[in-house]
């Protein structure tokens, strides 16, 4: 499984509506191995800090640098004992609005069907309320939750906000459609979103959940929870901007089908 992103990260680089700017880093002095007058912003987000979800202090935790990490393990560290973003500098020190020092574990469901007729290929997306871009559903998982359970429960409340009569019927297509054996695991690795920093970044774990437009039909989709709106888009050149590396989740989708369906 590839899990490297082969460009210089750029979203973890430029802005984000709760975040205060950050030191500018032109693409040649993203690498740490590049010499640079380099004064970042400190930052962590107050609710974060208060959350306790994570220790404050990093060098009260024990194995910080063997964290769970598709990208490098064991992590490396910077001089204040706290781990270094993989992909290099992002202008800004601490861990935003993220909750753990290091990698922040996410899950990303690619919910596809294809009308044959049209020869046209749709993904379920969803609008971010944070930052109004549209997005895969997805979310962080949750300590001792296992991925597929991550993506159920981020795609029903995200997706499927239905009303409780309808919960039943939603919820017994996504326990057959989530499945291993149904998915392809399309990505697994570092993530270029805007809100990671120089200490805490997101990972993660993309499957494609690719369905008959019959099975599409009876899935009843209302936006939840961090998302907006919710509908099918089509997946054409249209698509130019999702958010994070989303788009490049997409492509890869993209190809794959591509060989499964022969369209
Ligand atoms: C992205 O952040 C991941 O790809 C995932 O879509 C998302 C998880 O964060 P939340 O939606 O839980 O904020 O990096």
């Amino acid at each position: 499984m590839e899990s490297k992103i082969n460009f210089v990260h750029q979203r973890a680089r430029g802005a984000h509506p709760g975040y205060p700017s950050r030191f500018n880093v032109p693409d040649d002095k993203v690498s740490w191995n590049t010499e640079y007058n380099y004064k970042p912003v400190e930052y962590t987000r107050k609710l974060i800090l208060l959350s306790l979800k994570d220790n404050n202090d990093p060098a009260k935790i024990k194995d910080l640098d063997k964290r769970l990490s598709y990208e490098q393990s064991p992590l490396k560290m910077d001089g204040f004992g706290r781990p270094l973003n993989p992909y290099g500098r992002t202008g800004m020190s601490g861990r935003g609005n993220l909750r753990y020092w290091g990698p922040n574990q996410a899950a990303d469901a690619i919910v596809t069907k294809y009308i044959k007729e049209k020869n046209q290929l749709y993904m379920v997306a969803i609008k971010r309320r944070d930052t109004g871009e549209w997005a895969i559903p997805g979310g962080k998982v949750e300590p001792s939750e296992n991925v597929i359970d991550t993506l159920k429960r981020e795609f029903e409340e995200e997706a499927g906000n239905v009303e409780k009569s309808e919960k039943k019927e939603f919820q017994k297509i996504i326990n057959e459609l989530f499945s291993i054996k149904n998915g392809n695991l399309i990505y697994q690795g570092y993530v270029d979103d805007p809100r990671n920093t120089d200490n805490a970044w997101m990972e993660s774990t993309v499957y494609n959940f690719h369905c008959s437009p019959e099975i599409a039909d009876l899935l009843t989709l209302k936006a939840g929870d961090d998302a907006s709106h919710v509908e099918w888009i089509l997946i054409d050149d249209s698509l130019k901007n999702l958010y994070a590396s989303h788009k490049m989740f997409v492509d890869k989708t993209i190809v794959n089908l591509k060989k499964l369906l022969a369209y």
